[in-house]
């Protein structure tokens, strides 16, 4: 008999409810999901991407990466990507979305700092690295990679909560995203960071106020996005137009690496306690834009 689950989208979840899931998934779906284990964050945590595919030769054709998780205390974050994982496996009426896709998603990318915000600081941001500063842990995963690293927007200071840390990729949790990703680099056409909140889908550059060679294309795609949005609206636009500078994220990272379609997508609301009420409205609302993204890179 499968193992079951405890997972469900209406409250939040600990990690080991989350990998539960996952691993029930991959049981009982074989064909379809593939958990593939990267490496470990610093506390020796399993860091999992979840490969959904229905062809007979996956890694052949166009993909979507997807992630949540990035920073501790934005839970919906972490809620929507299982959600989306759960709809492409379970939900029979998304199997369109499978059609000539392959997709990786990594629910939790820092899951030290998200068992900390659950058992000791619900407003845990970074990751729970040893620093060298004895009162001070952790670094922002999302200033850590390896492209303008330690430039505007990214601080110094072990205590700061956009900390870059001692070096580029310093943290085993940016390591092995970075390498994953890049090893799929030729297939990923389209990558969706999740983040929280504001309700934005913003586009490189991050690290200045610039705009990539093809930003037209990709805002027009990211503007379609937004069009399909009903219950929550959002906002299109930079990371330095809409939000401010933030040098060695994970997103810009991504651009340099040549992927062409490159979001992060800042959840709703306001704050980073949304009641667990929200999961299920925000995740559904997602969905149509969700559909509209894969359907552009199918064709690629
Ligand atoms: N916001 C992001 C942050 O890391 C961001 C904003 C997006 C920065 C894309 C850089 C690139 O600060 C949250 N809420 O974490
Ligand atoms: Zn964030």
């Amino acid at each position: 008999t499968k193992a079951a689950h405890r997972m469900d989208w209406m409250s939040y979840h600990r990690l080991d409810d989350i990998y539960g899931y996952l691993n029930y998934l991959a049981d009982t779906y074989p064909n379809i999901v593939q958990l593939i284990n990267i490496g470990a964050s610093y506390e020796n945590r399993t860091l999992y991407v979840v490969r959904i595919s229905n062809s007979s030769k996956p890694d052949t054709q166009p993909a979507v990466w997807i992630d949540g998780g990035f920073h501790a205390r934005e839970w919906i974050t972490h809620a929507l990507a299982t959600y989306i994982i759960q709809q492409l496996v379970e939900e029979p009426a998304n199997a369109k979305l499978l059609f000539n896709i392959d997709w990786y998603i990594m629910p939790v990318v820092n899951p030290d700092g998200y068992e900390y915000s659950h058992v000791i600081n619900r407003l845990w941001r970074r990751s729970r690295s040893n620093t060298g500063s004895r009162r001070c842990q952790g670094v922002d995963l999302n200033r850590n990679f390896d492209f303008k690293w330690g430039g505007p927007g990214s601080s110094n200071n072990p205590c700061a909560d956009t900390f870059k840390g001692s070096k580029a990729f310093s943290e085993p949790e940016a390591v092995a995203y970075s390498k994953f990703i890049k090893s799929k680099s030729n297939q990923i056409k389209l990558y969706l960071s999740l983040h929280s909140y504001g309700q934005l889908i913003l586009l490189p550059w991050g690290y200045e106020r610039e705009y990539p060679s093809d930003y037209n294309e990709t805002l027009a795609l990211a503007n379609l996005a937004a069009s399909k949005f009903r219950a929550f609206s959002y906002r299109v636009g930079t990371t330095v137009d809409l939000l401010y500078r933030a040098s060695g994220n994970s997103a810009d990272w991504a651009k340099s690496i040549g992927i062409k379609y490159v979001y992060t997508v800042e959840l709703p609301i306001r704050g980073f306690v949304l009641p667990a009420s929200f999961i299920l409205p925000v995740s559904k609302d997602f969905f149509p834009a969700l559909d509209v993204l894969a359907s552009k890179i199918s064709t690629i």
